[in-house]
């Protein structure tokens, strides 16, 4: 947007997000007004006006423009009316998109993003020139701005309500990883969600390329990306034998119960056996795919990423092996904070004992009925929307003790005699009990290490 001296921003939300706009904004030499919905404090080095409690439909309109975080929801009365009033509402990423004069590769999808994300930069930032993240990861994009000399490259990992806030972006390299039923509280309906995470290839042209999953539902979009003269790889897990396995570029190829992950580098299909990668489950070896084929385009050599993926052990609360304790193994899945999230960790196991609840976000359960019949032993529900989870148990014939807190739920697993893996992947959001997921996980550490305390 065209800013001169004279326009008034109003940055709404002082999170994370909201810091970094205003600190951006100020240091342009812009007039900023800061709001938040809490009585929050600030921090003392940004020296701006600052109006804590709830917003009125009409605190915006004396504005010029708008900053959103991702966290407000889009259809706020105030952001409402300011958009009715024609003021801009935008969000940090068409900010930065502006202002960003280096190539991005950007990653969305409901699931999968930060280990895609972080595996993507690891791997080129071994490039010259290197390789930055931000974005839903937790590094505010327009934080890597103040850096006087950008790097060579940019991997943003972008959620829904971010690409949703910005009318332009246009991503050198972009990836929809899957999207699965998720923030049924914050958008309006699926449709909603799903266009805000196809923003991500709106602008895309010749010279760029988009990465799509391998199903059927995405040819359409597959053929309009050519249409524009975008390079479009697709990705998936196959078996060798599946007449679509040729046309992939990257993935997971089966063979005879055999398990390769694959990618394309110099006119050739690379491979990695999946036993010789550390990281588990099928969903999380996809993901190393996609960072894979995305490293190559950019000309990470094939040693480099194999080394990378046959060492990495994988993000912390995403199906991490946290060890052997009380004769079970325990893994903590705190980010499953969905249902496909979870249904995802539950079929890399045979059978497990199951952590599962917290804040449901509205989202439909019965599509892990047959994942739970098959893959769970027994239960522990945790959480505050309990009824939902029970019923789902009740529903998919699998036994279940309402343990409420991560901790009685740990004491109670560890109880259990099958001797079975105890995995924590609860399929809902932490917000009802902790923090962020990120606490959650942190907890159930925390019991088990206890228990090791009882145990040694
Ligand atoms: N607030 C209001 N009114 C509201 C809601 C919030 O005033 O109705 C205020 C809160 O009081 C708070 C501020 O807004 O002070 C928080 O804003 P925010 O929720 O947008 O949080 P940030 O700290 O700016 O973090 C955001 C992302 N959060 C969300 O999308 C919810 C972070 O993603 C991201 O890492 C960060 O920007 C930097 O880019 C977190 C996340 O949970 C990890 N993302 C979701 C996910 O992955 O599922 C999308």
């Amino acid at each position: 947007m065209n800013m001169h001296k004279h326009t008034k921003h109003a940055i709404i939300g002082m999170g994370k997000t909201g810091i970094s706009i205003a600190h951006f904004l100020l240091h342009q030499g812009q007039m900023c007004k800061a709001f938040d919905e809490k009585l929050k404090s600030i921090p003392s080095t940004l020296s701006l006006p600052f109006v804590p409690g709830k917003l009125n439909a009409d605190s915006l309109l004396d504005f010029d423009a708008v900053w959103v975080s991702p966290g407000i929801c889009w259809s706020h009365p105030a952001l409402q009316a300011a958009r009715d009033a024609g003021i801009p509402v935008q969000g940090d990423l068409a900010l930065f998109a502006e202002h960003c004069h280096t190539p991005i590769i950007a990653i969305t999808g409901t699931n999968g993003k930060t280990t895609t994300t972080q595996t993507a930069q690891v791997l080129m930032e071994t490039l010259p020139g290197g390789c930055d993240m931000g974005g839903n990861i937790g590094m505010p994009m327009l934080d890597l701005l103040k850096e006087h000399v950008m790097p060579s490259r940019v991997v943003l990992e972008l959620s829904s309500f971010q690409l949703e806030r910005c009318n332009f972006i246009h991503p050198r390299w972009a990836v929809l990883l899957n999207i699965q039923p998720d923030h049924a509280d914050m958008h309006a309906n699926e449709d909603d969600y799903r266009a805000a995470k196809l923003r991500i290839f709106e602008h895309q042209s010749q010279g760029d390329t988009a990465m799509l999953p391998m199903h059927i539902e995405w040819n359409n979009l597959h053929h309009d990306l050519m249409q524009r003269g975008v390079g479009v790889h697709r990705f998936g897990h196959v078996r060798e034998d599946n007449p679509h396995a040729e046309g992939l570029a990257a993935g997971i190829m089966e063979h005879h119960n055999h398990a390769k992950l694959f990618w394309h580098q110099d006119g050739h299909r690379q491979c990695i056996d999946c036993e010789d990668i550390p990281v588990r489950g099928l969903h999380q070896h996809i993901n190393l795919a996609v960072a894979a084929q995305a490293a190559a385009d950019f000309g990470v050599s094939y040693h480099v990423i194999r080394e990378a993926l046959t060492s990495f052990r994988g993000l912390p609360h995403r199906l991490r092996l946290l060890g052997h304790i009380a004769n079970h193994e325990w893994f903590d899945d705190s980010k499953a904070t969905n249902p496909a999230a979870a249904e995802a960790a539950l079929n890399a196991f045979k059978q497990v004992i199951w952590i599962c609840g917290g804040l449901r976000k509205d989202l439909d359960l019965s599509t892990l009925k047959n994942t739970v019949k098959e893959h769970v032993s027994h239960a522990l529900v945790i959480g505050s929307d309990q009824d939902a989870y029970i019923e789902l148990l009740q529903q998919s014939g699998v036994s279940y003790d309402v343990a409420g807190t991560v901790k009685k739920a740990v004491i109670m697993a560890s109880k259990n005699k099958s001797m079975l893996p105890v995995l924590l992947s609860p399929a809902a959001a932490s917000q009802d009990q902790f923090a962020n997921y990120a606490e959650r996980g942190k907890a159930f550490a925390t019991a088990i290490a206890e228990l090791s305390e009882v145990h040694s």
